[in-house]
């Protein structure tokens, strides 16, 4: 035994929250979304947490993997987490990022191992009284990390007789903001507003792939204008045709494009990316053409990307810092996509950037659609547009068992399509349609 304690219980806990009518290639998010809580216990009566994504196959996975980790030696984490990824190695179908109209496919690039490797390493870092990110890579790099204002086109939920949140009676104007419908440039630059004073942003990130191209770029240029020292960036999730992209981008305000065009007429999105960067000099990130080592490899030798999104929840932590290392070694740039989430993704994605050496992006971030939705007592909070990772060991989270309780009770309400496809075009937004020739919506 390593003196460390010993995993004595694992509870998999599936858990909803409510969000907004945002809209995306994939069409327009539900009025609530899932995720999965990890809740370990450990032999000296201390709390791991983790949390990845929703759905009834994440949840099971999750399930299958409690009989090899309870009893198990905290100080051999290492062995434990690799032995759950040899099962996921064997059940992963086809490990694809490409996001389409359908989201139910994201549990195949989902590596669930992470809610378990999360709460894992939270128990670690209690044991020996400090934080995760000391655990992970060559230990902590920085203090603070810098985190980008994720605006989203927002349809009127009111239209859709589905029971959409609503913050009217609250007095924080930004609460308020985003619920509220969104679909001009004008009315993103005061989504845009509203969250930098309330958090501080400096840099954006616009969800395209939504309305047409030329619209979303005269977004950006207005938010350029408005938000002079920003990177601006704009995520269409693959959706123009590349000679539209460069069309688009080219000669733009952006400061990188994320995942500007995809695959199409039998090329690559790999190979379409690359295509991009040539003809407009803008630096590119992704959360889709590299999602895994394989798919990094031949993204590096096409020379198609400059920033890779590894997301913790698809890399696991200890992967996602390793890339980070990699591409801090060859010149490229780390960031971190996400989807919508609750306090301890934050703190996931938080101690996974507090640890990434070198010079990174601001990382992604859905948490202002859900802040103040909390299952801890004491989330991560981003001021001045960055998230302090203290010193506190693990994560320094408490959990809320009974917010855990009421999201799970939530959750249980739910259908099966709400549970398993949360963001599927299952709810048209009156009014408009969706044009697949472009693609994207038209009234
Ligand atoms: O929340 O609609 C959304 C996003 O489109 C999300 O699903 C993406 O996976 O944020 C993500 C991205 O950067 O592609
Ligand atoms: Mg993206």
């Amino acid at each position: 035994m390593s003196g460390l304690p010993v995993i004595t219980e694992m509870k998999v806990i599936p858990v909803a929250g409510y969000d907004s009518l945002l809209l995306s290639l994939s069409g327009a998010h539900a009025p609530y979304f899932t995720r999965n809580i990890v809740i370990l216990k450990d032999s000296r009566g201390r709390t791991g947490l983790g949390e990845v994504h929703g759905g009834d196959a994440i949840t099971k996975a999750l399930e299958e993997y409690i009989p090899l980790v309870v009893d198990s030696d905290l100080g051999k984490y290492r062995s434990v987490i690799q032995s759950l990824k040899r099962i996921h190695e064997k059940s992963a179908r086809n490990s694809e990022g490409i996001q389409s109209l359908s989201l139910a496919n994201l549990k195949d690039v989902v590596h669930a191992e992470t809610a378990v490797e999360a709460a894992l390493l939270d128990l670690v870092g209690q044991a020996l009284g400090i934080p995760v990110c000391e655990l992970l890579g060559d230990g902590r790099q920085r203090e603070d990390v810098v985190v980008l204002g994720y605006l989203f086109y927002i349809a009127d939920a009111k239209k859709t007789g589905l029971s959409y949140i609503n913050e009217n009676d609250t007095s924080n104007p930004w609460f308020a903001r985003r619920r509220e419908p969104a679909m001009t440039a004008e009315a993103i630059v005061g989504q845009a507003r509203a969250a930098r004073d309330y958090y501080g942003f400096k840099d954006f990130k616009l969800k395209g792939g939504v309305l047409s191209g030329e619209e979303e770029m005269r977004a950006v240029e207005l938010l350029a204008k408005e938000f002079t020292d920003a990177r601006i960036n704009i995520d269409p999730n693959g959706a123009w045709y590349l000679e539209d992209a460069v069309r688009l981008c080219k000669g733009s305000s952006l400061s990188y494009a994320e995942d500007p065009c995809g695959g199409e007429r039998g090329y690559s999105g790999r190979e379409t990316m690359a295509e991009f960067k040539m003809a407009t000099g803008i630096p590119t990130a992704t959360n889709m053409i590299a999602t895994d080592w394989r798919q990094f490899y031949h993204a590096t030798v096409e020379k198609s990307v400059d920033i890779v999104l590894a997301d913790p929840h698809f890399w696991t932590m200890e992967d996602s810092v390793r890339i980070g290392q990699v591409l801090d070694h060859w010149g490229l740039t780390w960031g971190s996509h996400s989807n919508n989430h609750f306090d301890i993704s934050l703190a996931i994605f938080a101690h996974c950037a507090a640890a990434v050496p070198g010079n990174i992006t601001a990382m992604d971030t859905h948490w202002i659609w859900q802040d103040g939705q909390h299952l801890t007592r004491n989330p991560l909070k981003i001021r001045d547009g960055k998230i302090h990772v203290s010193d506190a060991p693990g994560f320094g989270l408490e959990p809320d068992m009974d917010a855990i309780m009421k999201a799970h009770e939530l959750h249980n309400t739910l259908s099966s399509g709400d549970r398993n496809d949360a963001m599927a075009m299952q709810y048209l937004i009156p009014g408009w349609k969706f044009d697949p020739k472009r693609p994207c919506l038209v009234r």
